[in-house]
């Protein structure tokens, strides 16, 4: 017998859908009963928070929608949290949640299992849109438009939510057979790319800052690097920008966008170019950026544009703006050559980083330095990581090369958590890949050991345990003088994991990057713990922060 779940799970094949991930309830179980008649495979988790980071993590590797499964309720509510980053980070992903009976919807009191007065509207917030199914029949068109909206620049988290008894129903819908699987990302206009490549046909010293915006559109990676190297522009990526642009290229000021030397060279630029970032609060360095000179920014979200700064702000993917402007620039023959004070770009950049390494090197960092370049060296080029919102994180932020790989952060809602499912869900069908998390945010997915165990995931997770909330304790104590609710009674990790049946080894920071080494090696997942307190770098925003 087909049912409303049927129609869900087919739907989503058609998609070219291939993992689900979630928790079962009494409410969705006709969801979960379709899958055994589906091809898709089902990746469980023990908290929906960390299901969805699974999700998340899933998408950003694979660039498909990541597809969870939840129920009703606590179970839907649970999932919040982890879909926010998703929101926050535009990342697509397609929410199924069961619902209560029909009967129940609109608010009315009855008393049933799991009720709550408008679950969608308490998804409203971290969702792109929102949609209660009522009849079969359009759930696979439901499904569809889901799709297509999380898939839409700004990519991004829809849900959909199924009354328990139209899951159950028997059905005669058919199948959805082949769908029309084109996009329409959204395009800039004209005029708006003819007055870009003219302001930039003026410059001098254009600069570049790419966010993650860049990361979920086509082919813009590539058009980044074109446009950088037609206009001699530096480059800088956010967190989530990250290896948008190649490290080690010579127009790339490397990471340090928390550092004021490249805070103090996008200032000089006289045109900047924002592409799929808001300049928000870490890649402005706190909003410490002043620019002086002209902007252009080029986001898919409407909300995004002059969110910070005033300038030229073109609604567009960020890959078909850049093809465009290069376009528009190459027709026109319009290439400035620039000119940063008497130095070009490339020396302008290589004495930024030089700057920058040396502030580095005159404060006692040894040990934080070391460790990062334990874990970078311990990874063959190509690895995926995922960092949660621990000090080695912040310090990937700034300094981690991907090299040909990727790095993930939980940096656009900030939830500590992420590291580990986020990992996992990305490990689904891939290659070896690494989670970081503190001992604070390990135990957030502590849970998530039985999980990768259960599914054998590739997931190799750092844990570094400096006894408590590391980065809070900084703040406290730099703040108040003394850290309060900072310090944490700790499980014995290693002994938790192998409990888990996941192999575990403690480790100091001189064998790191051997640990780490034959930990990549192992088969399945593996926990490598490491005891240590790492500091943070002096910050350079502090004596001058200002908010626009
Ligand atoms: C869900 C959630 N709760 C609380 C916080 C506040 N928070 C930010 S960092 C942090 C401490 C993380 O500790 P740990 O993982 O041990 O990393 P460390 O700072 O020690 O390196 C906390 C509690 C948060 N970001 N997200
Ligand atoms: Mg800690």
């Amino acid at each position: 017998m087909r049912n409303g779940g049927d129609l869900v799970v087919e739907t989503l094949t058609e998609l070219q859908a291939s993992t689900v991930f979630g928790i079962p309830g009494q409410h969705a179980l006709g969801l979960f009963d379709a899958l055994t008649r589906s091809k898709l495979q089902f990746v469980s988790s023990r908290v929906e928070n960390n299901a969805a980071f699974a999700a998340d993590g899933y998408a950003r590797a694979t660039g498909q929608p990541g597809i969870l499964f939840v129920s009703t309720g606590p179970g839907a509510l649970t999932a919040l949290a982890g879909i926010q980053e998703s929101y926050a980070s535009g990342v697509p992903m397609i929410v199924v949640s069961s619902q209560i009976p029909e009967a129940g919807l609109g608010g009315r009191r009855k008393g049933m299992l799991h009720q709550l007065d408008d679950q969608k509207e308490s998804a409203r917030n971290v969702t792109k849109s929102q949609e209660t199914v009522h009849k079969a029949s359009s759930i696979p068109y439901v499904i569809e438009d889901a799709w297509r909206t999380a898939m839409t620049a700004p990519q991004g988290p829809v849900w959909v939510e199924i009354p328990q008894d139209v899951l159950l129903q028997s059905t005669s819908v058919p199948p959805p057979g082949a769908i029309d699987m084109q996009l329409h990302q959204p395009q800039p206009h004209g005029g708006s790319i003819e007055q870009a490549a003219r302001i930039l046909a003026a410059a001098k010293r254009p600069a570049i800052v790419a966010g993650g915006g860049v990361h979920r559109s086509g082919s813009a990676t590539e058009h980044l690097r074109q446009l950088a190297e037609l206009i001699s522009a530096p480059v800088i990526c956010t967190p989530g920008g990250n290896s948008a642009f190649p490290y080690d290229h010579p127009l790339s000021m490397g990471g340090w966008i928390e550092d004021n030397y490249v805070t103090e060279a996008l200032e000089d630029a006289d045109v900047l170019l924002a592409v799929g970032t808001s300049l928000g609060e870490v890649s402005s360095n706190y909003y410490t950026l002043q620019p002086r000179g002209e902007i252009i920014q080029i986001d898919a979200h409407v909300r995004v544009l002059e969110s910070n700064y005033s300038g030229l702000g073109i609604r567009s993917d960020a890959s078909s703006a850049m093809q465009k402007i290069l376009q528009a620039l190459e027709t026109s023959g319009d290439i400035p050559t620039s000119n940063w004070h008497g130095k070009t770009a490339e020396q302008f950049v290589a004495d930024v980083r030089q700057r920058i390494n040396d502030r580095l090197a005159s404060q006692d960092l040894a040990h934080e330095l070391g460790v990062m370049r334990s874990i970078r060296t311990a990874l063959p080029d190509d690895a995926l990581s995922y960092w949660d919102m621990t000090i080695a994180g912040y310090w990937a932020w700034n300094m981690w090369d991907a090299r040909t790989g990727a790095m993930h952060s939980g940096q656009g809602a900030g939830g500590i958590g992420y590291g580990f499912p986020a990992a996992f869900g990305g490990a689904v069908g891939q290659q070896r890949v690494l989670a970081v998390s503190g001992d604070g945010s390990a135990m957030y997915s502590i849970a998530e050991l039985a999980a990768a165990k259960q599914h054998n995931l590739p997931v190799t997770w750092l844990i570094i345990d400096d006894g408590g909330y590391g980065i809070l304790r900084e703040y406290m104590q730099d703040t108040f003088g003394e850290a309060t609710a900072t310090e944490l009674a700790r499980p014995d990790f290693v002994m938790l994991s192998e409990s888990f049946g996941v192999p575990a080894v403690a480790t100091n920071a001189a064998e790191l990057e051997t640990a780490l080494q034959t930990a990549w090696a192992a088969d399945g997942p593996n926990v490598v713990v490491l005891q240590t307190t790492l500091a943070m770098w002096q910050p350079t925003h502090q004596q001058s922060a200002s908010t626009p």
